[in-house]
């Protein structure tokens, strides 16, 4: 974070499932954990990788979970599992998701 927080407030945006709540912090930063914000920053929900099954990789056994999540832009996470799909942070999982997927896609 390259500036300062002034303001903290914990939202839990669905509810009581099945997205987690989160930290948000806002302030005159425009840097988080070496990505680029707009002066808002969210803790506390897993960190988007594809590896939802958590061998390490993002690989085909990953995908098929991907599938199922796959709800398309501005629709809710279908559940807790779709959340390591979820690169962009804007909760769903789209094609946009896909793309970040592919990317980091890893052959074992
Ligand atoms: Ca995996
Ligand atoms: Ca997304």
């Amino acid at each position: 974070m390259n500036g300062a927080v002034i303001a903290l407030a914990v939202l839990d945006e669905d509810g009581p499932a099945p997205v987690l709540p989160a930290l948000y912090l806002g302030g005159r930063f425009t840097s988080a954990a070496g990505l680029p914000v707009a002066y808002v920053a969210r803790w506390g929900r897993p960190t988007a990788t594809g590896d939802q099954d958590g061998d390490g990789l993002a690989s085909r056994s990953d995908y098929a979970v991907l599938a199922g999540c796959l709800e398309g832009p501005d629709t809710a996470l279908a559940s807790s599992a779709c959340c390591p799909f979820d690169f962009d942070y804007d909760e769903d999982t789209d094609l946009r998701d896909v793309a970040a997927f592919q990317a980091a896609f890893t052959t074992p």
